[in-house]
């Protein structure tokens, strides 16, 4: 395989980056992960430079770039058949495509009340008005999930999936916000953080990155 350049931004703040992160780990491929500065400022010139977007993740493969966590995703789904990225069922494929989607391009007021911070431990804020209808869809979405998938295995689909590499930010800022789920969830949770990659990436975070509310 022709070499993968992965960019990404500081581990313990960028959950756009951990989800292209957790997409090149499960293929399982040899990587060249390459650090943009977020913090304490973002290298501006750096990201420009090296990325189309500007932005974090960006893989480059060969002479193709693929930018945009969801679209990495599908890219290491697409180069990597005999690895599982979605469930095998179309219906189920269908529901996990579903959420993944939703995850790329809704909870704004989650993701700019409760910025990423891997190793921080905060007080829960007041969950009301955008960000309490943020977080009862995401409770929702998982308990659906794992009411119907959790003979499967331990994950949202039962088997780890795409859907997951996207909600695992939502777990670690679930668990930095201590925001107070049901046993159920929170042994999904438990499974995401002990999933190797996910340990591998909050090893390697810096405490030192500070979070600020901006929606990384
Ligand atoms: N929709 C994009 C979002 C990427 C994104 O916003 N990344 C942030 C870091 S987590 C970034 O690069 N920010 C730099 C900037 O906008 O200046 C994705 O899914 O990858």
């Amino acid at each position: 395989m022709s070499k993968v350049t992965l960019f990404i931004g500081n581990k313990n703040v960028s959950s756009w980056s951990l989800r292209g992160y957790l997409a090149v780990k499960h293929a399982g491929v040899e990587f060249e992960e390459v650090l943009i500065a977020l913090r304490p400022t973002v290298d501006r010139a750096k990201l420009d430079e090296l990325t189309p977007t500007g932005k974090v993740p960006t893989v480059m493969h060969g002479g193709q770039y693929v930018w945009d966590s969801l679209a990495i995703c599908e890219y290491f789904n697409d180069l990597n058949p005999a690895i599982s990225y979605w469930p095998e069922n179309i219906n189920v494929r269908a529901h996990a495509r579903c959420v993944a989607a939703e995850m790329h391009s809704g909870f704004v007021a989650l993701r700019a009340q409760m910025p990423m911070a891997c190793h921080s431990i905060f007080d829960c804020p007041k969950i009301s008005g955008d960000l309490k209808k943020d977080i009862d869809r995401i409770i929702e979405i998982w308990t659906d999930c794992r009411e119907k998938y959790k003979s499967h295995g331990p994950y949202l689909f039962g088997r780890y999936s795409i859907a997951d590499m996207m909600f695992a930010p939502i777990v670690m800022r679930f668990k930095s916000y201590q925001v107070p789920l049901s046993n159920q969830l929170q042994e999904y949770c438990n499974a995401i953080y002990n999933h190797p990659d996910v340990k591998e990436w909050v090893d390697d975070a810096d405490p030192n990155d500070a979070a600020e509310p901006d929606s990384r």
